[in-house]
C-alpha cells in the first residue's frame, strides 16, 4: 500500500501543537484524538492515517515501519538512540531543555560516585561518561523531582520548561544537556518507497513551520 501513509503521534502537548501544522498540510483528524478511544484515526487527507501511541513508543513504531512517520521529542529520540530513523524536520514545537537539577544550594559533589535518577538512562550514561564523571544511574518512570528530596539521588535529569515543577520541590536547574524540540521522523524504507507523498508532506509542513516563525 505505497499510496497510504501512517503518522504516529502521542496525546498531550505534542498532539496539541502538531495538529495545526498538519492542518496546514491538509490533514485534519476525522475525530478528536484527545477524546476518541480509537488508536487509528482517519483524516481528511485520503492517503493519511494517524496512530495514537505513547510518546516514548513513537521511535519504535517508526523504526519497525509500523508507522511511516512520527512526531517525537528530541529527548525521546536521544534516549531511543537509533540511527535507523531519518529526522528530516524540526517542527520547533513542545520546546524545552534537557537538564540536570539538584537541591537548591546543594554543594557540588567533591568525592564518591554521583547518584543520578532519571527516565533518560542512556542519555545520562553518555552525558556523564563524556564529562569523565563516575555516576550510578537510577531508572525512574516519573516524579523524578522527589529523588533528591528523599536522598535517592544527588541529581536528576529531566526536561524543564518553565522550571516551576523544580522550584515547587526545592530544586534548581544545573547543567544544560540539550535544547529540545519535537522532530518529524521517517522510516528509511518508507522514505524510499513512498518518497513522493512523504516529500510533499514534509514540504508543506516546513512551509507551515516557517509561516509560524
Ligand atoms: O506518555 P509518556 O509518559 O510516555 O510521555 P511523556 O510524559 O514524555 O509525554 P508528554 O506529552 O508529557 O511530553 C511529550 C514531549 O513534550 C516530551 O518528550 C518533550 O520533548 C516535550 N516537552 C516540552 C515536555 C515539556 N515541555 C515539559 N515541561 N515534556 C515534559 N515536560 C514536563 C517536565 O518534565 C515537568 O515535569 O512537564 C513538567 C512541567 O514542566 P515545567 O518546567 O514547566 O514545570
Ligand atoms: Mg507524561
Amino acid at each position: 500500500m505505497s499510496s497510504q501513509i501512517t503518522i504516529a503521534l502521542s496525546k498531550g502537548r505534542i498532539l496539541k501543537e502538531t495538529l495545526p501544522l498538519l492542518k496546514a498540510a491538509g490533514i485534519e483528524p476525522a475525530e478528536d484524538p484527545d477524546k476518541s478511544r480509537k488508536l487509528v484515526i482517519g483524516t481528511t487527507h485520503p492517503h493519511v492515517n494517524l496512530l495514537i501511541v505513547r510518546a516514548s513508543d513513537v521511535p519504535t513504531y517508526v523504526e519497525y515501519g509500523a508507522a511511516d512517520m512520527g512526531v517525537a521529542g528530541k529527548d525521546v529520540l536521544m534516549e531511543h538512540g537509533s540511527s535507523e530513523l531519518y529526522e528530516p524536520l524540526d517542527l520547533k514545537i513542545a520546546q524545552c531543555k534537557l537538564m540536570t537539577a539538584g537541591k537548591v544550594g546543594a554543594p557540588p559533589r567533591s568525592s564518591g560516585r554521583l547518584k543520578v535518577a532519571t527516565k533518560f538512562v542512556n542519555v545520562a550514561k553518555q552525558y556523564y561518561a563524556s564529562q569523565g564523571i563516575q555516576a550510578d544511574i537510577i531508572k525512574l518512570y516519573g516524579s523524578m523531582e522527589l529523588a533528591p528530596l528523599v536522598g535517592l539521588a544527588d541529581v536528576i535529569i529531566d526536561v524543564v520548561d518553565t522550571g516551576n515543577t523544580l522550584r515547587a520541590n526545592g530544586l534548581e536547574p544545573q547543567e544544560l544537556i540539550a535544547e529540545i524540540s519535537s522532530r518529524m521522523v521517517v522510516n528509511r524504507a518508507s522514505m524510499k518507497v513512498k518518497h513522493k507523498l512523504i516529500g510533499q508532506l514534509l514540504d508543506q509542513l516546513s512551509s507551515a513551520i516557517e509561516e509560524k516563525a
